[in-house]
């Protein structure tokens, strides 16, 4: 029998690579979608997967359309990918971003032990829970101290998720997931930003790029690996939470600088925090400054993962670094721009 996998936040970045392997693993694969305008299946598209996934309307504020959908469909699996997920935007909407990234994966939850307690539950954590960082780098054993209500929010769900497993006997995995990036990221995060802005102004489309803290660091990794992991937790004998990470950290600075690399422009630097500037060595133009409005009202510094127990345990690992992902979105990037 065909394996019936529900995706919550089908539209995103993720949802639309898990459709993609899920699919190509024979799953009969449902696409939850809140519903806005027609445009947003873009990355769907891109992967020739819009008629693929069905799509079905589920908002995870709205309690009986989460229990009604469960009840018809009946998953196998449940894959929780739906979320407010920019950290930026959850200072400024945080009563939102709780409801959906925290409250609503409770309503999945209960939906699932009242009508589908068989099912297996994944759950979208976050390396953003560890905030400001306890130690380095980040494992499975790390304490948490989140610096946004976005990873306030989550946090909730990480737990929430383990208590449902503990509490009910249920099939529930928390994939702590560092950053993963791809071209199909969405273009307010910073390395999409940064691959798209290159790209525009390698085409002489734009004139500078305009970023926030340059000194934030992050373990960034590439996206269809990540969901590879997702997959790979609900397949175990066992539920449990992982840690999906590369195990090195590069800064927002260093992303940039293999950015215009990848575009064979090389950027020189110069001042200090807002002051900062990155010069074009050969023109001497401005092609980057800074600009508080990009800064948050607390941020993480730097993230670092350890992703030991997924490689030994489930036999995942990291394959695509640093250098390599940076080369592709830019190359992505600059030939989608093509004039
Ligand atoms: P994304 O591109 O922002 O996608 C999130 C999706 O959730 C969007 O399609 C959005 O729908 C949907 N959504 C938002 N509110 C909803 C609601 N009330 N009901 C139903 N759907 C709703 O995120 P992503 O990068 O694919 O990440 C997937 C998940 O992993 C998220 O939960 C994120 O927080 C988490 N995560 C991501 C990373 C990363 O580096 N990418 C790392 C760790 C954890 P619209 O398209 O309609 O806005
Ligand atoms: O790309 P970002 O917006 O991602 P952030 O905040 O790390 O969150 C992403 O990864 C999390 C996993 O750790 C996910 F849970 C979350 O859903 C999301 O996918 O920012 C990365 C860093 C930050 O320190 C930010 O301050 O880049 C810094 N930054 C500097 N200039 C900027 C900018 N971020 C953005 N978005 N835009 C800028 O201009």
């Amino acid at each position: 029998m065909m394996k019936r996998a529900l995706i919550t936040g089908i539209r995103g970045q993720d949802g639309a690579y898990l459709a993609q392997l899920l699919l190509e693993k024979g799953y009969d694969v449902y696409g939850a979608d809140r519903r806005s305008s027609e445009a947003g299946f873009w990355r769907l598209r891109e992967l020739g997967l819009e008629k693929q996934v069905k799509i079905i309307y589920m908002d995870l504020l709205e309690h009986t359309n989460v229990v009604d959908i469960i009840k018809k469909i009946q998953p196998d699996e449940v894959y929780n990918l739906a979320a407010q997920s920019f950290v930026k935007t959850s200072f400024e909407q945080p009563i939102f971003t709780a409801e959906v990234d925290a409250i609503g994966v409770l309503r999945i939850l209960e939906a699932l032990r009242y009508y589908r307690q068989e099912a297996r539950f994944y759950q979208a954590s976050t390396s953003e829970m560890f905030g400001k960082v306890q130690s380095m780098p980040q494992d499975e054993q790390t304490n948490f101290h989140p610096r946004s209500p976005y990873s306030i929010a989550k946090l909730f769900g990480h737990w929430v998720t383990i208590n449902y497993r503990e509490s009910y006997g249920m099939f529930c995995c928390s994939g702590i997931l560092f950053n993963h990036e791809s071209p199909l990221r969405g273009f307010e995060f910073v390395t999409r930003k940064i691959t798209r802005s290159v790209a525009g102004i390698r085409h002489g489309r734009e004139d500078r790029l305009v970023l926030g803290n340059l000194d934030a660091k992050r373990d960034w990794g590439y996206a269809p690996e990540y969901v590879y992991a997702m997959w790979l937790m609900l397949q175990h004998e066992r539920p449990d939470d992982y840690v999906i990470a590369t195990g090195e950290t590069h800064s927002v600075r260093e992303f940039t600088e293999r950015a215009f690399d990848a575009a064979g422009i090389r950027i020189q630097w110069e001042g200090e925090g807002p002051e900062s500037k990155g010069r074009d060595r050969k023109t001497g133009r401005v092609l980057v400054e800074v600009s508080p409005d990009f800064y948050r009202p607390a941020e993480v510094d730097i993230l670092r993962g350890n992703p030991e127990k997924a490689i030994k345990v489930l036999g995942w690992e990291p394959k695509t670094r640093f250098d390599t992902l940076v080369q592709l979105m830019v190359e992505h990037d600059i030939r989608s721009l093509k004039p």
